[in-house]
């Protein structure tokens, strides 16, 4: 008796070991898996082309925008913004984290390691929609969204600057269509389409909506032409703000407001230079637009504004590349707050490692800096005091620009004189005194870490649109 009452103490005592231990097993698993309590998702709705004044609460007063006024109002609005100043470098930036001479922007090579990269091995699930844009707007597939880190992908691999656009979906073509008052819609409903049904609801999640409105051949769907004020870019602007109020009100029924981060900001600024604005009228959505709108004055598909500041897309001038943004996290980040401090789409990588906790990488050189702070409210002027833009630099409130800062072909302001210039950035958001003579010191300052940032960088590529047509590297 003793010897089995030994023995059943002996597998009791077994037992309860091997119940302590699966015990540890298994709280262990539960505490460290990522589960869509305990992270937050994150949601980032990109606009093209879009004017830093285009939005009521950005100051535009001819068109209606009530949903993104309101999703303002519900977070922080970010004035010193910078995306970059067009559309595939600044993609490249936004998904890397680094600047285009790095990421190289239009040919962005697979070796590029992007935020859904990071954030799927961190246990996220992750999708996009819409305009892809650096893969040489073409189907190499390891330079195409499921290799660089997303689950998902449905949309364009580039613009629709020939009038028509072919869907992707994942690495398969899937059709195409020349209807382009159809995408705000389209990529709206592909969006409700991956949150009501394609995820996994326990899995924490990160969606880039990437619209390929308003860029180039512009056009609203039937309800949304000829009702706003602002002519037919007016009407693709008005009806972007009601598909994303769609969205937003698909994230409160399904009861994703309070743990989701929703970031809205654009690529860089409006197409608003007279060399566009005069331009381009024989586009299928405006000859429609034009038949019942035909006393319109201004009516050019090129129309967005860049407000305060000067010249638009293209541009080394602030209106290149400042643009509008709006961070909502309710609780988190603070409502109803605007920040000027320098903030920029390649600190969104480094700030989402520090929220979600993954590593930046290490073996590269990473431009953007943690916001967390500034975000959450707990810093003023954030963790950016410089923004750097090929051919201009911006420290605090002065800006530099060289003599020449033509990049990408687009720059256009004909009438300026090429000379070194700078501005002081707080009495003169516009650019229109130039301070270079009055402080020589402050040039030779900003020209060094002009100089310093884009040392090792290859930017003789970035000042031509070459670098679009590059063929794919071999990576
Ligand atoms: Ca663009």
């Amino acid at each position: 008796m003793p010897t089995i009452f030994n023995l059943s103490k002996t597998k009791y005592l077994g037992m309860k070991i091997r119940l302590l231990f699966f015990g540890i097993f298994y709280g262990f698993l539960f505490c460290c898996k990522v589960t869509a309590q305990d992270q937050p998702n994150i949601v980032i709705i990109f606009t093209d082309d879009q004017g830093y004044s285009d939005l009521g609460v950005f100051g535009s007063t001819t068109n209606k925008t009530p949903r993104l006024d309101k999703l303002a109002k519900e977070g922080t609005r970010f004035t010193s913004f910078y995306a970059q100043h067009v559309c595939g470098p600044s993609r490249s930036a936004l998904l890397t984290g680094r600047y285009p001479i790095r990421s190289k922007g239009w040919s962005m090579p697979s070796s590029e390691i992007t935020f859904a990269e990071l954030i799927r091995e961190a246990g996220y699930q992750t999708a996009c929609i819409g305009k892809w844009d650096v893969s040489n707007r073409l189907p190499i597939k390891e330079r195409m969204p499921n290799a660089q880190g997303f689950d998902y992908y449905f949309g364009t691999l580039g613009a629709n600057d020939g009038g028509m656009v072919e869907f992707y979906e994942d690495n398969k073509m899937i059709g195409s269509t020349s209807d382009m008052g159809s995408l705000i819609s389209l990529y709206t409903d592909k969006a409700i389409d991956y949150l009501r049904n394609k995820r996994d609801s326990e899995m924490p999640f990160v969606l880039y909506l990437s619209h390929t409105m308003m860029h180039m051949n512009i056009d609203a769907s039937e309800s949304y032409t000829g009702k706003s004020e602002g002519g037919l870019y007016g009407d693709v602007v008005e009806e972007f703000d009601y598909e994303t109020g769609r969205l937003l009100d698909v994230i409160d029924e399904l009861d994703l407001k309070e743990n989701t981060m929703v970031i809205y900001t654009t690529d860089n600024g409006p197409w608003n230079q007279p060399r566009y604005t005069m331009k381009k009228r024989n586009n299928p959505g405006y000859l429609k637009w034009k038949k019942n709108n035909a006393n319109f004055v201004n009516d050019s598909i090129f129309w967005g504004e860049s407000g305060p500041f000067r010249n638009g897309k293209g541009s080394c001038y602030e209106g290149g590349s400042r643009v509008p943004c709006i961070i909502r996290w309710p609780g988190k980040v603070p409502a109803n707050k605007t920040s000027n401090a320098i903030f920029a789409t390649i600190d969104l990588l480094p700030t989402f490692a520090q929220i979600i906790g993954f590593k930046v990488p290490e073996d590269r050189k990473i431009d953007g800096v943690d916001q967390t702070d500034l975000i959450f409210g707990k810093s003023v002027t954030g963790a950016r005091d410089n923004f750097y833009y090929v051919n201009a630099m911006r420290k605090g409130k002065w800006k530099y620009l060289r003599a020449e800062h033509t990049i990408y072909d687009y720059s256009f302001d004909s009438e300026r004189e090429k000379i070194e210039e700078l501005y002081d950035l707080n009495i003169d958001p516009g650019e229109t005194t130039n301070l270079a003579s009055k402080y020589p010191e402050k040039v030779l300052e900003l020209k060094l870490l002009l100089n310093d940032i884009g040392k090792d960088a290859d930017i003789e590529v970035l000042k031509s649109s070459k670098l679009r047509r590059e063929l794919p590297d071999k990576h």
